[in-house]
């Protein structure tokens, strides 16, 4: 068991304490193959169904927003056989999830700057956050080809830019207005996740939403991300809430 991993000793108590947004590093899916003596690709192909599955639980559990980082813009720096099959992943889930996800009312959104993406990945991901704009189910959010310094790079350029042009005075840029300019902004109440999830056994965060985890609860699972089900998230929420009940407070 990975150092900080909470005993699976804690029961889900589904009308307690869901936490609104749940962030999931899916990690693992190299090694997950590995294992099998598969071909990483196959460990990616096996995550795309555990993505499925969690996000309809999720659903079901009443979370509002669930952002996956597929890790990472690092992703880049591999094979380049590799990355065009990345590359495919959204096509293929959307194309085979999308009936799904207008059934559920769950509304696609992303984070990351997704203009660099090749242009077919590009056109159906702009499709699918579109076509479920108006949904008010859960937020499916997307990190693609995101990273934290640079998301907060930019935003401090951004305020750096009103500053200059006397938009605004420096006395005047507060955490909210920071927390504006990340891309998580879209979300207001829900910007902050409350449970950060990552597979795989790393206990790192990786340029995961920096600025936004401040107060969030972290837990780690050796688990890899194609073995992750729903009574991995069950366990994970469990803890969440027990961790909640002991320190929390209003
Ligand atoms: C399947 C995690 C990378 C488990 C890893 C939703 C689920 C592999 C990307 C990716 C997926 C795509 C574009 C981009 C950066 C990363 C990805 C999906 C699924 C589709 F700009 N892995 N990955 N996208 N999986």
């Amino acid at each position: 068991m990975a150092l900080f991993e909470s005993k699976n000793e804690h029961a889900l108590d589904k009308n307690g304490l869901i936490p609104a947004h749940i962030a999931i590093i899916m990690d693992g899916n190299g090694r997950w193959a590995k294992k099998r003596m598969m071909p990483r690709v196959y460990g990616h192909k096996e995550g795309m169904n555990t993505l499925k599955k969690i996000a309809i639980h999720a659903q079901d559990l009443g979370v509002k927003v669930l952002t996956l980082y597929a890790f990472s813009t690092e992703n880049w720096k591999r094979p380049n056989d590799e990355v065009s099959f990345l590359m495919n992943l959204p096509i293929d889930f959307f194309d085979v999830f999308m009936p799904e996800l207008i059934e559920n009312k769950i509304k696609v959104t992303t984070i990351g700057w997704i203009d660099e993406l090749p242009e077919k990945t590009k056109k159906i991901v702009q499709n699918a956050v579109e076509r479920t704009k108006d949904h008010e189910g859960m937020i499916l959010n997307f990190a693609f080809n995101y990273g934290s310094r640079q998301e907060m790079t930019e935003a401090i350029k951004n305020v750096a830019e009103k500053v200059q042009r006397k938009e605004l005075s420096a006395e005047d840029v507060t955490e909210e207005l920071v927390s504006q300019e990340m891309f998580t902004g879209f979300l207001n109440e829900y910007q902050d996740p409350d449970l950060v999830i990552r597979t795989s056994g790393e206990i790192r965060i990786s340029n995961f939403l920096l600025w936004q985890i401040a107060y969030s609860e972290l837990y780690f699972t050796d688990e890899y991300w194609p073995d992750f089900s729903p009574k991995s998230l069950d366990q994970a929420i469990a803890t969440y809430q027990h961790r909640n009940r002991r320190f929390g407070g209003i």
